[in-house]
């Protein structure tokens, strides 16, 4: 009979095992009900002599997920979770964890307490608990070394890798990888350890597997290269050092110790806060959470140009079929071999077969023609953004799609409105707005123009999901919101760079406030007559200071046009170093000399608060306008799109920590200093400043 023992946990025997199921929805996270149900289970399992094993599995979609990141902010209540684990590892008969759906962070610390795990093929494991600024807490340090090797464990704890069971497997983390039916193949083989003497084996009791000396010394170089700014990485070389160095109990206190110290830590809240933005981004206002979902299986890419084949790849990724239309043989000819190019480089990395990429290509039509796209359900246009082309290119769509086939155009600036309302389909019509290079960029801006149908959005959300990318749904806006706000921070670079500042400078104080590149090399990498072209399109709606701070058109005209000539903005070596370049200086002086400005003394902290606080004004009326739903999805689109240091949260995070009143007051005096025109506070900025309140209450 099966026995409830708290609302989460319940117990049946069977025979001589027992089995013991958490149900906790969504994800089974370890809330303070499933703790107690455990240790219950626990008490039980002991009491009674008839039963010679214990099976913990979890009902729904997945094995424990993890503490319960609600009650991060909660005292917490016993029993802790350190508990439950200490008592299935002083456990005197076998315990069997049985695992699918994923086991991470304190939900992998449960099962590596057991004596066993058995897990289905699709099952995964991973401590992520760095990645929302933490690390484990409950022996994940300790045990995983020990099964796993010292060196295989630091990876996972230090960046957050999830493993699968195949891999998990062959490292010893699991013991064996059982058929689909996970009930049945746990008492399978819950019955051979009972018919083997019922052995159990602690993961606590294993030595420590050799290392190597130099490990954790390179470890810590390596997280500082590659996590600058981080400090969860770094700590966790540390955690697992002394994981592996001191004894069992005392490295346990150190462990538990750090992960509470790190839970209080400021880059823990701001991770924590955009783990939460991320999922709270997928909400969409007007669309149901259970929103039916149109099928796409067959997806027609217009446009063969650097966007629409990396589109075209990440479609193909997923999976799906996709028909990318151009407009001569050449065009395609070069997309083909674009593509290629991208799947080139996963063979050689080793991430993809050479079976695997001919199986997708094989998936890939080109075409001139809009004929036979019957059985396409969703276009992507993604052609030069002119308006008139693009509508053209609807036209087109219009009428060689089914009705109801989606349209999303992946247009930058030009009005979405525009281009739904003469389409026949306008409530087919939406945007999907992706960031250059398109299989690499997780953010997807998809853009709701005002009749999208809520099926189609909740549609593109799912696929742009689907694609492995972190969608946020925007409205109208010229720009949207990431390249909206990112045209205020290039602007008061570019003001900066006249005014008297140097590249260097400006690249030195952006990416010391954690961006992974400055706006100049960055410029450079991307290429001056791109940002030539960029600054055309605005132009027309650019005030007279902009319009005359033409530098980026005096660079292309001298012939820089970034790292591809070997000069920009800096010059570069044959290794793309870059160094400042006495060249560039005079095209600066020059330009100042032409404007009448006489270069001054630039401060750091001038240059940071312009182009910060450039960013949050746009950003606070973007949100006036209703062109972004709330703060968390400009945080979310910042630092998954343009590299804002996540461990600050995103720009509306940060702003609420600087505090709105002390940005105001900068904003007024930067109007003073540079033109109201370009710092008057936005109201919202007025508001929030009057009331002493931030951008989240
Ligand atoms: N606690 C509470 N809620 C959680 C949760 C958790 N650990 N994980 C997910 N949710 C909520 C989530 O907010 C969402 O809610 C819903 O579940 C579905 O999630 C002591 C210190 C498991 C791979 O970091 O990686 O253990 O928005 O949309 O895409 O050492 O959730 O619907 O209201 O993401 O299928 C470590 C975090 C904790 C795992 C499922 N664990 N979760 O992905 O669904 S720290 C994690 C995930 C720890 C110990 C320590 C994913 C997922 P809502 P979802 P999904």
């Amino acid at each position: 009979m099966t026995e409830l023992l708290t609302q989460a946990v319940s117990l049946v025997a069977l025979g001589d095992i027992m089995v013991a199921t958490a149900d906790n929805p969504p994800v089974n996270a370890l809330s303070h009900s499933v703790r107690a149900g455990l240790s219950d289970a626990i008490s039980a399992f002991e009491k009674n002599d008839a039963a010679r094993a214990m099976i913990l599995v979890c009902a729904g979609r997945t094995f424990f997920a993890g503490a319960d990141i609600r009650e991060f902010a909660k005292p917490m209540r016993e029993p802790l979770l350190g508990e439950v684990i200490a008592r299935l590892d002083g456990c005197t008969k076998p315990v069997i964890a049985a695992i699918h759906g994923t086991a991470l962070g304190g939900g992998l610390e449960v099962a590596l307490a057991c004596s066993y795990r058995v897990a289905v093929a699709s099952a995964r494991f991973g401590l992520p608990e760095v990645k929302l600024g933490i690390l484990p807490g409950a022996g994940g340090s300790l045990r995983l070394p020990r099964l796993i090797g010292v060196e295989a464990a630091l990876a996972m704890i230090s960046e957050g890798r999830q493993i699968d069971a195949a891999e998990a497997a062959r490292n010893g983390l699991i013991d064996a990888i059982v058929g689909s039916d996970l009930a049945d193949g746990a008492l399978g083989f819950a019955r051979r350890i009972i018919d083997a003497g019922g052995d159990i084996r602690r993961a606590s009791e294993l030595p420590i597997p050799s290392f190597h000396s130099a490990l954790f010394e390179t470890a810590r170089a390596s997280m500082r290269k590659r996590f600058r700014g981080y400090v969860a990485p770094q700590k966790a070389v540390d955690l697992v050092e002394t994981a592996v160095t001191m004894p069992f109990a005392d490295a346990g206190e150190r462990e538990y110790a750090t992960c509470k110290e790190l839970l209080g830590s400021p880059q823990s809240k701001a991770l924590r806060h955009l783990f939460a933005a991320e999922r709270e981004a997928l909400k969409i206002e007007g669309v149901p959470a259970d929103a039916s979902l149109r099928d796409i299986r067959k997806v027609a890419v217009v446009g063969p140009g650097t966007m629409g084949r990396g589109i075209a790849a990440c479609l193909l990724d997923a999976g799906l079929s996709v028909v990318l239309i151009g407009l001569s043989d050449e065009s395609l000819g070069k997309a083909r071999s674009g593509i290629a190019r991208i799947y080139e480089s996963a063979l050689k990395r080793g991430s993809l077969s050479a079976e695997e990429i001919e199986r997708r290509l094989s998936r890939l039509t080109l075409t001139q023609s809009y004929d036979g796209l019957a059985d396409v359900d969703l276009a992507v246009e993604a052609v030069t953004e002119q308006r008139d082309v693009k509508a053209e290119v609807f036209g087109k769509l219009d009428a060689a799609l089914r009705d109801d086939a989606i349209i999303v155009t992946n247009t930058s600036f030009l009005d979405i409105e525009e281009l739904a309302s003469a389409s026949r389909r306008p409530s087919n019509v939406a945007g999907m707005h992706f960031f250059n290079p398109a299989h690499v960029m997780k953010l997807v801006e998809n853009v709701r123009a005002s009749r999208s149908a809520p099926d189609v959005l909740a549609t593109i959300t799912a696929l742009a999901r689907r694609l492995g990318k972190t969608p946020v749904m925007v409205g109208r806006s010229e720009g949207f919101v990431a390249n909206r706000m990112l045209s205020k921070r290039t602007r008061e670079a570019q003001f900066l760079l006249e005014e008297g500042a140097t590249p260097a400078q400006i690249d030195r104080v952006l990416s010391g406030f954690g961006f992974p590149i400055g706006p100049f090399a960055l410029a450079d990498l991307a290429g001056m007559d791109i940002m030539a072209a960029a600054r055309a399109a605005r132009l027309p709606r650019m005030s007279d200071r902009e319009k005359s701070c033409n530098i980026v058109d005096r660079l292309v005209a001298a012939g820089r046009l970034g790292q591809k000539t070997g000069a920009g903005y800096y010059r570069y070596d044959e290794k793309r170093t870059a160094s400042p370049d006495p060249e560039a200086d005079t095209i600066l002086d020059t330009h100042r000399r032409d404007r009448g400005i006489v270069p001054r003394e630039i401060s750091d902290d001038e240059i940071l608060e312009r182009c910060l606080y450039a960013m949050v004004n746009e950003a606070a009326k973007i949100l006036e306008e209703g062109a972004a739903a709330r703060p968390g999805d400009i945080d979310v689109i910042w630092t998954s799109g343009f590299g804002f240091p996540s461990y600050l949260g995103g720009p509306m995070f940060h702003a609420d920590r600087i505090g709105i009143q002390t940005i105001k007051a900068a904003l007024d005096r930067y109007s003073a200093l540079v033109g109201r025109e370009y710092f008057q506070p936005a109201p919202l900025i007025e508001r929030l400043a009057a009331e002493g309140k931030g951008f989240y209450g």
